[in-house]
């Protein structure tokens, strides 16, 4: 066993059963124009942490390890997109209405896909998720179960919402999961303060947290 310097003890990991999680690094989260900016949040929290998230990206790529990209995205019909979620909250443009980069969180929409540093390399899984959480209504456990996959690293956007969502899905089905503090972000830096703190509190109660540099140094 193999182990990340992580709070709030080490994460212990067997390199052959760990996968990192990259959650909606999509441009309708990180640009103006987009669904996150729609909402009336300021994206350059999201943007800042591209390079970090690229790092972590790569350095899964060069020990081999798969990479795993989500999506939030909803058929054109919006046939999986139940009314309280269009509905919620007041956003300027709402899903499935046409913005400034086509329709919002549509699959195939200029604004849904994966930002260009991102861009899924072949045969990298990239999960199309109509939830907050990526095992909702996609084959993810399915494709993590094929892989073998046992410890899950987690990374991108937003914390507080798909990120953990995604995390306490994973946590629940046994999968267990580390945050990579610094390659994840939200629009308010006090929820993701707060994601943070519960994620790794009672003990790891739903996973481990632990910055870029560490998860690096941990699978190199
Ligand atoms: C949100 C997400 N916040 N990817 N989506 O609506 O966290």
């Amino acid at each position: 066993m193999a182990e990340i310097a992580a709070l709030p003890f080490a994460f212990g990991f067997n390199p052959g059963t760990t996968a990192l999680i990259v959650i909606d690094m999509q441009r309708d989260f990180a640009e103006a124009g987009g669904f996150g900016a729609s909402l009336g949040n300021d994206v350059s929290r999201v943007v800042a942490i591209v390079p970090t998230v690229k790092r972590l990206i790569e350095g899964f790529r060069a020990a081999g390890l798969p990479v795993i990209h989500t999506m939030e995205c909803h058929r054109p019909d919006l046939s999986d997109l139940p009314p309280a979620k269009r509905d919620r909250g007041s956003p300027s443009i709402r899903i499935g209405d046409v913005g400034p980069m086509g329709r919002v969180l549509i699959a195939g929409e200029p604004g849904t896909a994966i930002l260009d540093e991102f861009a899924p390399l072949p045969g990298e899984i990239v999960i199309e998720k109509p939830g907050k959480g990526a095992f909702y209504a996609t084959a993810l456990n399915h494709d993590l179960k094929r892989l073998g996959a046992r410890q899950l690293v987690f990374a991108g956007v937003t914390t507080e919402v798909c990120v953990q969502t995604t995390m306490r899905e994973a946590n629940d089905r046994g999968y267990e999961c580390l945050v990579a503090e610094d390659a994840t972000e939200s629009y308010f830096p006090e929820f993701k303060a707060a994601a943070l703190a519960m994620i790794r509190a009672q003990g790891a109660i739903v996973g481990w947290t632990a910055t870029t540099e560490q998860v690096l140094e941990g699978i190199a």
